[in-house]
């Protein structure tokens, strides 16, 4: 059997970093980690290949190699999947699909073949044994979740990780949170499930056999779900681990109560972890007593934020506008909220409500849901009627998305987060294609940009005050030029 793994393109939003990773001449921010697990989970003896449409294209003679197509991806990759799924049709090629899109919407799919649908440790097994019986189903769904220590290594050997800015492993699913608006719970669970700490290291190893030495993101959706095992066995084994290694430098995902552990948060430091993505959301607290954010409620989230920093892990934050109880005046709160915590990649979206939230049940319930759910929550729409008038929103949303990634707040905030950040011991090698960085964006922000001010300035306050981090501030300001360029072509 020729099996060809096909991963849909993702289009140009906040997410993808396509105009940053131009610098570093990277094509893709990450690797399709679900499809090359599944790759993993298929027998030994198939042939594979990866065709991951936002490194490579989808070439005739691929689909003629090949037996059987398997496609993933998730909902922001609707369009492209249902290019490929017409290429392969018009090639007679059967098509197996699965992951968080097809899952999410399998009755929009009714031409793919066999939809292997939820977590494939629990559907692909049958579909193989069926398959092999001679007798596979349209549809493979599965009841509660899998065991992580059913899932194998993902098969590296089908990326070419040059192509790529950071690789992915997961160590967890699931959050113990249940935040309204959020599919996590319902798509993954209340229980974290963890891979145990042999699993982690033997894709680390894997990973770092195959020469990677930049960044590794652990794509959990809330890495401190469960923070004893964490301190008592992953994290042990992390500081262990890198030992004896060069770079590889961690982030993830996790929640605002990362703040209360300082023991939690200086052993992840020492296991390499320089940036944590952390669910922010909004500084009023009838807000987020309204989405069920409980973690967030009754604290100082600024003070959090900066605990975090002068630990060692840089924060990046999500923010909403749009709740019932947003007032006009949210915008500016919110623009000097993120202005004040140095939050850099500060994701700001206007509520949406995702297919599979409680949000989603209770605005259908009040007939407030009234388009399909876009799949991206940056992108300055929503599929609800907002209770301060949907006009409003947008205005107000447009005005901040302007403000925060404007040059003059987009560079102090650099310097904000870098003046508080403890300076990491361990970094990523410094290489050739991060030099060349350095020239394109002394040339293309530093000399063509409108912020070349801004820029020059922020390089030379950061080798006065924080020299170790000049890499860091170009990095960011490479960021900026992406929001920004985003912005501009979609949102404003
Ligand atoms: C890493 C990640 C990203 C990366 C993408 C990296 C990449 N190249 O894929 C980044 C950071 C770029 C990203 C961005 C976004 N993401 Co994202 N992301 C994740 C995250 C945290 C992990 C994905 C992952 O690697 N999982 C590990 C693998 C092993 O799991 P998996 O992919 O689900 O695969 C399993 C099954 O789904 C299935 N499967 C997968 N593929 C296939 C294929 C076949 C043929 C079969 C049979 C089975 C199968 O088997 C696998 C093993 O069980 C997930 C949450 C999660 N826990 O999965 C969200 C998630 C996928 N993201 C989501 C969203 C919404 C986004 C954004 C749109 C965010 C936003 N702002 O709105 C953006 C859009 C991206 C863009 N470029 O514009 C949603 C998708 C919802 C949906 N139904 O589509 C998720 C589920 C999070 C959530 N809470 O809802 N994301």
């Amino acid at each position: 059997m020729n099996i060809l793994l096909i991963y849909p393109k993702f289009p140009d939003t906040f997410w993808s970093f396509a105009y940053a990773l131009r610098f570093i001449g990277k094509k893709a921010a990450l690797p399709p980690l679900g499809l090359l697990t599944i790759a993993a989970m298929l027998p030994e003896e198939w042939a594979k290949r990866l065709v991951d449409l936002n490194v490579d294209c989808l070439k005739d003679k691929d689909l003629s190699w090949a037996d059987m197509a398997f496609v993933g991806g998730m909902v922001i990759q609707r369009k492209s999947a249902q290019q490929i799924i017409a290429r392969c049709k018009a090639s007679g090629l059967k098509i197996v699909a699965g992951g968080p899109l097809f899952t999410a919407e399998p009755d929009k799919f009714t031409e793919v073949d066999h939809l292997v649908l939820d977590e494939a440790e629990l559907t692909l097994p049958s579909f193989l044994s069926d398959l092999q019986n001679g007798c596979p189903k349209k549809v493979y769904r599965a009841k509660g979740f899998c065991d992580l220590y059913q899932t194998p290594i993902p098969l590296w050997n089908l990326v070419r990780m040059k192509r790529y800015a950071s690789m992915s492993i997961q160590f967890s699913r699931g959050c113990p949170f249940n935040c309204e608006f959020c599919n996590v719970t319902s798509l993954f669970g209340h229980r974290s499930r963890m891979k145990t700490p042999q699993q982690v290291i033997a894709e680390l190893d894997h990973i770092y056999d195959a020469g990677w030495r930049s960044s590794i993101f652990f794509v959990d959706d809330n890495f401190i779900g469960n923070k004893e095992y964490l301190k008592t066995r992953l994290l042990p084994a992390l500081i262990e681990w890198r030992k004896d290694k060069k770079g590889c430098v961690f982030f993830t995902e996790a929640s605002i109560n990362l703040a209360d552990d300082q023991e939690l948060l200086d052993m992840m430091v020492k296991a390499g972890f320089d940036s944590v993505f952390i669910g922010i959301e909004s500084p009023d607290e009838a807000c987020l007593m309204e989405c069920h954010k409980n973690q967030n409620k009754n604290r100082d989230l600024l003070q959090s934020v900066k605990i975090i920093h002068r630990s060692g892990l840089q924060v990046m934050g999500g923010f909403i506008v749009g709740f019932d109880h947003d007032t006009p005046s949210i915008f500016q709160r919110q623009i000097d909220f993120i202005q004040k915590s140095g939050i850099v990649a500060a994701m700001v979206g206007m509520l949406q409500a995702p297919p599979g939230t409680r949000l989603f049940d209770r605005l259908q319930r009040e007939n407030r849901v009234v388009s399909e759910f876009s799949g991206d929550n940056v992108n300055g729409t929503t599929n609800i009627i907002p209770k301060m008038g949907l006009e409003r929103l947008i205005d107000g949303y447009r005005s901040m998305m302007k403000q925060i990634y404007s040059p003059n707040n987009f560079y102090p905030r650099i310097r904000t987060v870098l003046g508080e950040l403890r300076t990491p011991d361990i970094t990523i090698p410094l290489d050739f294609q991060r030099f060349l960085a350095f020239f394109r964006s002394g040339f293309r922000l530093g000399v063509w940009g409108k912020e070349r001010f801004h820029y020059w300035y922020l390089l030379l306050w950061t080798l006065i005050h924080k020299p170790r981090l000049v890499s860091l501030a170009v990095t960011l300001a490479i960021y900026g030029h992406h929001y920004r360029r985003i912005c501009e072509r979609y949102i404003l």
